[in-house]
């Protein structure tokens, strides 16, 4: 957002800021039953989605708070399929401590600082998490608020960032040559819009020309995991922007060039973009 549209007050996270593996622990659902038993299954479904399951990390100060938290409504929490994890196991092996040992919470679909790291307290309660990263950062503000000065008025107003938006990123070499047949190759990954994955589509533009399907998904890891894909075709010699745009499975398209400007750039997902030369 920052190098594309303007400044933001934020990090710059460039196409790198993913995280695709393997996660092993006990379901959340598991351990709430096992806890709470009837008590939750005779919540009605109102009662499921006016309380929160918060968690915590009181033993590590962060920057701008001295613990750190999130929540989440009660009713994903419940729900199965959302695949909501106490994980201790990071690609089939114990968590380092970078990445939260002993136990941290995985909340796939979602962005990833709902997912606290060094666990130690979950909560049932009435209220979202007021923690600093839960209620002062992490929003999606309206391009109004352009300074930090102005984001005070709005950080009550807005929801914070749960579902992560459906992505593709364009990686290609800056220089590319034309193989015999004049081809070039380029790749990438996508990912699925909150909890519509798997992703089904994605499609490759040369500057304004037609949008192609690209010939090359690599399934495998499910609904929540991204996919690599690559797609070959005929590009003229001289200087290139190659975009793409993915689609998931509930139907979530990627649908601008650029995505709307927010204070902390976040939650980008304009089309995949690359210039590239082609000699
Ligand atoms: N306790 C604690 N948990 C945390 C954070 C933190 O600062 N403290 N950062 C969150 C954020 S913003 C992200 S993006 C993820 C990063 O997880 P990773 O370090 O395993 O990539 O952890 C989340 N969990
Ligand atoms: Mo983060």
């Amino acid at each position: 957002m920052r190098t594309k549209i303007k400044e933001v007050n934020g990090i710059d996270w460039g196409e790198g800021a993913v995280m695709n593996c393997a996660w092993t622990g006990v379901r959340l659902v598991d351990l709430l039953s096992h806890v709470f038993g009837s008590q939750l299954a005779d919540l009605s479904l109102e009662q499921r989605r006016s309380k929160h399951v918060a968690f915590a990390c009181r033993s590590v100060a962060t920057q701008d708070d001295d613990w750190y938290g999130s929540s989440i409504v009660l009713e994903r929490a419940l729900h199965r399929d959302a695949d909501v994890l106490l994980a201790f196991q990071q690609n089939h092996l114990p968590l380092t401590p970078e990445h939260g040992s002993p136990v941290r919470l995985i909340v796939p679909g979602i962005a990833g600082a709902r997912s606290v790291k060094w666990l130690d307290s979950i909560t049932i309660q009435d209220h979202e998490c007021q923690n600093f990263y839960m209620q002062r950062d992490y929003k999606i503000l309206p391009p109004q608020a352009e300074d930090t000065e102005q984001a005070k008025e709005w950080w009550d107003k807005v929801e914070p960032l749960m579902e992560m938006p459906v992505n593709s990123v364009v990686v290609a070499d800056q220089t590319m040559e034309r193989d015999a047949e004049g081809l070039v190759e380029v790749g990438g990954y996508a990912l699925p819009g909150g909890d519509g994955g798997p992703v089904v589509k994605v499609e490759v533009r040369v500057d304004d020309g037609e949008w192609v399907e690209v010939q090359t998904l690599q399934q495998g890891g499910g609904k929540w995991a991204w996919v690599l894909w690559r797609w070959k075709g005929e590009v003229e010699s001289g200087k290139h922007t190659i975009w793409s745009r993915a689609t998931d499975y509930a139907g979530h398209r990627q649908d601008c060039e650029r995505s709307e400007w927010n204070l902390r750039g976040i939650a980008y997902n304009g089309y995949g973009e690359a210039e590239v030369e082609v000699v």
